[in-house]
């Protein structure tokens, strides 16, 4: 049941009526387009970079982990293997002789369930011949199609081989795949940096004197005409401070936030990993710890003409991020990262910033890294993203005031794209 309220001399809808209000929410959510924000996939025009199929979704590091604890193969003895080798080890570890239960081994469940393929088969023979007599482009906008994404954002190291060859000889990816410019490399091992970079023959000194600064400059602003990213991003440990005394801090202050300011980049922090915790479980090894907020707080201070958009991997640091994004209104919370990406979390803090901060957040990206991975980060996170909205829409109601559809597209299309639009520019597009 609705209520036609006449107001303004606009006639709107009110949806007065829970199961109404529900069944709106879930067809908005379900058929609004959204940005992923942050992701590790690459277009197919990225050669090897371009990650699809069961092998490759089976050997993602969240599975590794959950496979070495339950199989009796060692570390070392899962890296000697093959890729086949290892994807139908975790098959069977995770698939047959257990039950899927895990938020990322039912990921692979709803994959192969949206492509009608049977997650009790007893090998992976359907699977890889399904994948592999994919038409490649057509499969990518399938998949876009099934997760219901506008357009993704990329993860693109200057200092990877790999990536560097494909942009000198003018990668021009599928539009849909923006560029972000990721500085792991130089802001949290500069002396690997200037390694790396005097192999470039720029050279710089480990002091880093003004010439170096002035360098690593030129470096930046070099790749920011290459990639024409959406945004500069850097993943930082919980023991993060600024100010600090290290080779980071100046780099940030002298070089990084310069750049930002003069071409208008927003400056991504990811914060809370601590890489390496269990090295010999290599890329499924990382960490993680709760982090100063003080350091964020400051950097967003200090900068007021920069724009911040902010992520932490520590359960306990989430309420002090929507305390910290409701005194600076130049940063921006996003994403419910790695091993918060999961129903009972996300739930929890989705609730926690809609209460926090209305719709002035980017509720969630999927960090996927293999194409498909993304039908199953967005499938599960919608449902979520449904039972916060009408819980939170549901207490509006009864409080007196009743939403119409239009004021949920609204919230959702900002939620979805319009707020990390506002904050990396038009280079993206609007979901309406
Ligand atoms: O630093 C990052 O961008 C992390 O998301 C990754 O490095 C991490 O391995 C990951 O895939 C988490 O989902
Ligand atoms: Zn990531």
């Amino acid at each position: 049941m609705t209520t036609t309220l006449t107001r303004n001399q606009t006639e709107t809808e009110l949806l007065t009526d829970r199961v109404e209000l529900r069944r709106q929410i879930e067809t908005v959510v379900n058929t609004t387009p959204v940005i992923d924000v942050h992701t590790h996939v690459f277009p197919p025009e990225f050669d090897e970079m371009f990650r699809f199929g069961i092998d490759e979704l089976l050997t993602y590091h969240y599975l590794i982990v959950e496979t070495l604890r339950s199989s009796d193969v060692s570390c070392d003895h899962f890296w000697r293997m093959t890729r086949t080798e290892q994807a139908d080890l975790v098959w069977k570890s995770l698939f047959v002789d257990n039950t899927p239960l895990s938020e990322a081994a039912r990921g692979i469940v709803s994959i192969l369930d949206a492509f009608g393929l049977d997650s009790r088969a007893p090998n992976l023979r359907e699977a890889r011949a399904f994948f592999g007599d994919q038409n490649i482009s057509e499969h990518v906008d399938r998949v876009f199609d099934m997760a219901c994404l506008k357009e993704i954002v990329m993860t693109n190291d200057p200092f990877d081989e790999l990536e560097t060859q494909l942009w000198d000889g003018g990668a021009n990816p599928d539009p849909r795949f923006h560029a972000s410019l990721r500085l792991d490399g130089l802001l949290n091992d500069w002396e690997g940096a200037a390694r790396r970079l005097a192999c470039q023959d720029i050279s710089v000194d480990a002091g880093l004197g003004r010439v170096t600064l002035v360098k690593v400059r030129n470096f930046l602003d070099g790749w920011i005409e290459r990639m024409n990213p959406v945004y500069m991003a850097v993943s930082l440990p919980d023991s993060f401070r600024f100010p600090d005394t290290d080779a980071r801090d100046r780099l940030i202050r002298e070089v990084v936030l310069p750049t930002a300011r003069e071409h208008s980049l927003a400056f991504v922090l990811m914060v809370g990993v601590r890489r390496a915790v269990n090295p010999a479980l290599r890329i499924a090894g990382d960490g993680m710890g709760h982090a100063d907020m003080s350091a964020l707080e400051r950097m967003c201070a200090q900068n007021p003409d920069v724009r911040f958009l902010a992520t932490y991997l520590s359960r306990e640091n989430q309420h002090e991020l929507c305390v910290s994004a409701r005194k600076f209104s130049n940063l921006m919370p996003f994403g419910c990262w790695w091993f918060l990406n999961n129903p009972s979390l996300t739930s929890e803090i989705t609730m926690q910033r809609l209460e926090l901060l209305g719709p002035g957040f980017i509720p969630q990206h999927s960090d996927a890294r293999v194409l498909e991975h993304l039908i199953y980060k967005w499938r599960h996170w919608r449902p979520v993203f449904i039972e916060s909205l009408f819980e939170a829409y549901g207490r509006l109601l009864g409080s007196g005031r009743a939403v119409s559809r239009e004021e949920i597209i609204r919230d959702v299309s900002r939620m979805s794209s319009g707020n990390f639009r506002d904050w990396v520019g038009s280079q993206v597009s609007y979901t309406e």
